[in-house]
């Protein structure tokens, strides 16, 4: 029996460092999902798989700051990360973690048959090594001023300025993330990928998709081949990673980049223990789709295919080997420019920035994807701004989808006693739509999802448009059947809008179905075809989109502007600590800033939706604030009235969860959080200074 067509989509893996941030969600995560779901409503088969990336600097620089394990880290934001993507409808089929077992296993069995077929080599070469932490400097460990653009900020594997894939060596200026020092250069051994070895075969790979894939894909490849590979080092000295599976090698591990794309392997095999071996091996009836960041080109375009390539070299393969069959290489790679946040770029550290997980507790996920597929940066950088946002809500979803939604479904209530009309429905109208999303299903297949949204919302516009020209509120007292046929057309409408929209919003158009009574779902090829049965019972009635008012919206633009000041106020040379013991020196004036004070709790209540974060009324003296504070987990609400504490006074005000804190209370932490609240020996007054 001949295969049938099937589509494997990755989405890269993000870090478990952080929380993700919107950046993310329209680079990589809403494109793919509303590509996934589209192909689901076409009817094909599909495989959707993401899960974290656990490994590399950008993990350990994130313990180190914590002074903490790795794994706290990992463990901490995958589940964040995970939990995010779930509640913002990202229909993943598996979501793995790159410091799995069987992870380590498979990104070992590529070195090993890398090496087999004689592209590993062993090389002792020049790296950075900060003399006073004692340690090389891998990657991220190490800034400088990039040779080909002349960013200041360069990391050691790469320049996010001008995209350019670094050797720590070529930095100007090199200086340590951990002491600030000038790194020595000293030798050490390292394992080389050869990529060299397939410049002609990436070459013709890069070519034979030329035309079909994004231009700016194209491009890219195509300078990194004509500025000729190098050979890699795909090895660290590091303890936090996939071991180097050979004798000799303690103390180093496999580089991050060379692990993490083996996970979309790794995590298939998870979810599919006998049956991975179908979305892997090369195949013309099977597409690899990855979605990914532009800052992640090379890495699936050039580094990935080399290695997949390598391992494919196999003449003879080991009978233990997993791997012994040919591996599918990219066949799409719709890379996405950046987003910026109100003009600005988008940065973490300047607490520019807007993560989900917090903004979820406000706004629904459906408003959020929407906002972004609208303004996805496919073709150049694009601006997320939260009047955009509203406008978006207000004017679209709202004003053009929910009204129609809404008139319509009123209508049929208090005209046809909340029943299906019985009526003949104009299927010109109908097949008009079906014409119409012949073309948007044209733009998902180019991979144009924000065209395809747009063209998506002409839907809800073609409706409006129906409805008023139509105008069933005169029409019904003329000719009853007539008007009955107009709000049949308009139900049977409304349905397949719900199939048309589902990639985009998938609770609302969930809701739709609801409330058309409609349980069996149609494929986005058959969704124009009228189905409904005259004289069905429709369900409640709710409203899908309230609008969002001005002050909310000024309110999140003014806590933007609020975070950022913060966080540049707070801005100092980022100097992490190699160890607990090596901790900066202040001054006795620097520590005097910091106003300690006791103070008496008056009330506390628990954060609804949150587990960790209390709220709390406290009085300072004569003052009282509000405080939250991250301890739920520790104790309960009524165990903390009356106690005295101990609090930082003069700290700058900060929203937790949309929630105004003015102040931070002092508590003994470990790995885990706080064990311990800081409280005087013995009786005090509130509002005493501590010192
Ligand atoms: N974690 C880079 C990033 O988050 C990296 C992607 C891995 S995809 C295999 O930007
Ligand atoms: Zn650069």
């Amino acid at each position: 029996m001949p295969n049938a067509k099937r589509t494997l989509v990755t989405a890269a893996l993000p870090y478990a460092n952080g929380p993700i941030h919107i950046g993310h969600l329209a680079g990589v995560y809403v494109p793919a999902d509303m590509y996934v779901r589209f192909k689901r409503l076409r009817g094909e088969e599909v495989l959707f798989i993401c899960g974290s990336d656990e490994h590399g600097v950008p993990i350990t620089i994130s313990a180190d700051k914590e002074k903490v394990s790795p794994k706290v880290i990992v463990d901490r934001y995958h589940e964040l990360n995970k939990q995010t993507f779930e509640n913002l409808g990202i229909s993943f089929d598996y979501y793995g973690r790159t410091s799995s077992d069987e992870h380590r296993i498979m990104a070992q069995e590529f070195f090993l048959r890398l090496l087999e077929n004689g592209f590993i080599e062993t090389k002792e070469e020049p790296q950075l090594y900060d003399a006073e932490a004692k340690m090389f400097l891998p990657d991220r460990y190490v800034e400088g001023t990039c040779p080909v653009c002349g960013n200041l900020e360069a990391r050691g594997d790469q320049c996010d300025n001008c995209g350019t894939y670094l050797n720590q060596t070529e930095l100007i200026n090199p200086r340590s993330k951990i002491t600030g020092n000038k790194p020595v250069v000293r030798p050490t051994k390292h394992w080389y990928f050869k990529l060299s070895a397939f410049q002609g075969d990436l070459e013709k790979f890069i070519e034979s998709h030329a035309g079909k894939w994004r231009d700016t894909v194209i491009q890219q490849a195509r300078s990194w081949l004509k500025a000729g590979l190098h050979d890699r080092p795909i090895t660290r000295d590091l303890d936090w990673g996939v071991p180097v599976p050979i004798e000799g090698s303690e103390g180093k591990v496999l580089y991050v980049w060379f692990d993490a794309p083996v996970g979309y392997v790794t995590a298939t095999k998870e979810l599919l223990p006998n049956d991975w071996k179908k979305w892997w091996t090369d195949d013309e009836n099977l597409e690899w789709v990855c979605f990914l960041g532009k800052d992640n080109i090379v890495f699936h375009t050039i580094m990935f295919p080399a290695m997949e390539m390598g391992v494919n070299k196999s003449e003879v393969r080991s009978l233990k080997s997993e791997v012994n069959f040919k591996l599918k290489l990219p066949t799409q790679v719709p890379a996405n420019e950046f987003m910026n946040l109100e003009g600005r770029k988008l940065s973490k550290s300047r607490g520019w920035t807007i993560e989900p997980h917090e903004i979820l507790e406000r706004y629904d996920s459906d408003l959020i994807r929407y906002s972004i597929a609208c303004n996805l940066p496919e073709s150049k950088d694009s601006d997320f701004s939260w009047k955009d946002f509203q406008a978006h809500t207000n004017n679209e979803l709202a004003d053009i989808f929910g009204n129609f939604a809404n008139r319509v479904l009123t209508f049929v209530k208090n005209n046809f006693d909340g029943k299906v009309p019985n009526g003949k429905a104009d299927s010109e109208f109908l097949s008009g739509l079906g014409d119409h999303a012949k073309l948007v299903a044209e733009r998902y297949e180019k991979f144009q999802i924000r065209e395809a949204t747009n063209e998506t919302m002409e839907f809800a516009r073609m409706a409006n448009k129906y409805f008023n020209d139509a105008a069933p509120w005169k029409l019904i007292k003329s000719d009853r059947e007539a008007a009955a046929s107009i709000l049949l057309t308009c139900l049977e409408t409304l349905r397949a809008m719900s199939i048309y929209f589902r990639p985009i919003i998938p609770i609302a158009t969930a809701k739709i179905d609801a409330m058309l009574g409609v349980r069996t779902a149609l494929s986005w090829d058959e969704a124009h075809k009228a189905m409904l049965q005259a004289g069905s019972e429709l369900g409640e009635i709710s409203i899908l989109f309230s609008k969002l008012e001005d002050e909310q919206i000024a309110g999140e633009l003014q806590s933007l502007q609020k975070m950022s000041e913060q966080f540049e106020k707070a801005a100092s040379p980022v100097v992490v600590n190699a160890s607990p013991a090596e901790s900066v020196q202040i001054t006795i004036d620097d520590f005097k800033r910091i106003k300690l004070k006791t103070a008496t709790v008056l009330e506390a209540e628990r954060v609804p939706k949150s587990k960790k974060l209390l709220k709390l009324q406290i009085e300072i003296g004569q003052e009282k604030r509000q405080i939250v504070a991250g301890i739920a987990e520790k104790y309960a609400p009524e165990d903390l009235v009356g106690k005295t504490i101990v609090v930082v006074a003069n700290l700058a005000p900060a929203k937790l969860m949309g929630i105004e804190s003015q102040g931070m209370l002092l508590a003994v932490n470990d790995d885990k959080g706080p064990v311990a609240l800081v409280t005087p020996m013995s009786d005090s007054a509130s509002g005493l200074e501590v010192r």
